[in-house]
């Protein structure tokens, strides 16, 4: 079991909570290259409450096929669901009509009580770096929340107007206190929502190696000019080192240059767009575990 809980967190969660109460709907952004690892299980207690869209965003650097197979798993499981890269603004209109989709039994609500119509309210939650202020900056007119490729940027809730009838609440991002499994970690470490100086670099980057072997063994030969790859993730980053030549003094491989560079062309894409994990069987059960909707 990892434990990874800071401080700041459990604020988050505080402020969520109080927050609940003034909006209609959450909108749960997720990696789409790990739209199950990515879920923080801490949210369902208020995504059952709430309307709720699940999104999934960074659509660029996840495999179309998997990303197709995601949306089909989690609408067959009841979800309103949707796809966007919001770093380029692409699957805006999709998301538009997500959120008008998910927002409407509030809406409905509302008009039947007589009162006047108003922008939907819409919390934005998710883990940290998945890119929920991006998509907010995606939706307003202009760049009005602070983003950066590390997780922790966001520091406090902060609302933001868009043109198109949402009010979007963006808050930080938000771990869980207990890993259940170390694919979990490992996963959210490779994807940039644990900072490296929590988890080793060098370790995830082993298994990110040996990960890539199995599901795009091509992606890493052409991308390091390797003609076959070895067995270990240890000996595969020392494959990476020679191939770019990474060499210290006395002709040392540095393998642990070659993690970091891993990690970073895996994170931009570089290796291509590759989702890390599948809807199976074991999903599917903690869908129908843990969900009420
Ligand atoms: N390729 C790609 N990058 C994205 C996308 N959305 C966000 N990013 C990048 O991901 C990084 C994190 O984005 P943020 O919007 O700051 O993420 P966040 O979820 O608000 O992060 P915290 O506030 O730290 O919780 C930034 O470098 C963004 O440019 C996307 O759709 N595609
Ligand atoms: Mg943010």
């Amino acid at each position: 079991m990892i434990q990874w809980y800071p401080g700041h967190m459990a604020k988050t969660k505080r402020n969520i909570e109080k927050d609940l109460s003034v909006v209609d709907m959450l909108i749960e952004v997720v990696d789409a290259r790990i739209p199950a690892a990515s879920r923080n299980p801490d949210l369902r207690q208020y995504t059952n409450k709430k309307c709720h869209l699940l999104l999934l965003n960074k659509v660029d650097l996840a495999d179309p096929a998997s990303t197709a197979r995601w949306l089909a798993y989690y609408r067959k499981n009841g979800y309103i669901a949707a796809g966007v890269n919001s770093a380029r603004k692409q699957g805006l209109k999709e998301l538009q009509a997500a959120i008008n989709q998910a927002a409407q039994p509030v809406m409905e609500r509302m008009k039947r009580r007589g009162r006047l119509p108003r922008p939907v309210r819409a919390m934005v939650v998710g883990i940290p770096n998945c890119g929920k202020s991006t998509v907010i900056n995606a939706l307003a007119p202009s760049a009005a929340a602070k983003t950066g490729n590390k997780p922790g940027v966001t520091r406090g809730s902060q609302w933001v107007k868009t043109n198109c009838g949402v009010e979007l609440l963006d808050t930080p991002g938000m771990l869980w206190p207990k890993f259940a499994d170390y694919d979990t970690a490992f996963k959210l470490a490779v994807c940039g929502s644990i900072s490296d100086n929590v988890f080793p670099v060098y370790s995830v980057a082993c298994d990110l190696a040996l990960l890539l072997k199995q599901i795009a063994p091509q992606a890493l030969c052409q991308r390091y000019k390797l003609e076959e790859l070895a067995e270990s993730g240890e000996e595969m980053l020392i494959q990476i080192a020679r191939s770019r030549g990474m060499l210290g003094t006395g002709g040392k491989v540095r393998d642990e240059d070659a993690a970091q560079v891993l990690i970073q062309e895996y994170r931009a894409g570089r290796l291509g767009r590759l989702t890390l994990e599948q809807p199976t069987k074991t999903t599917q059960n903690i869908e129908e575990s843990t969900d009420t909707q």
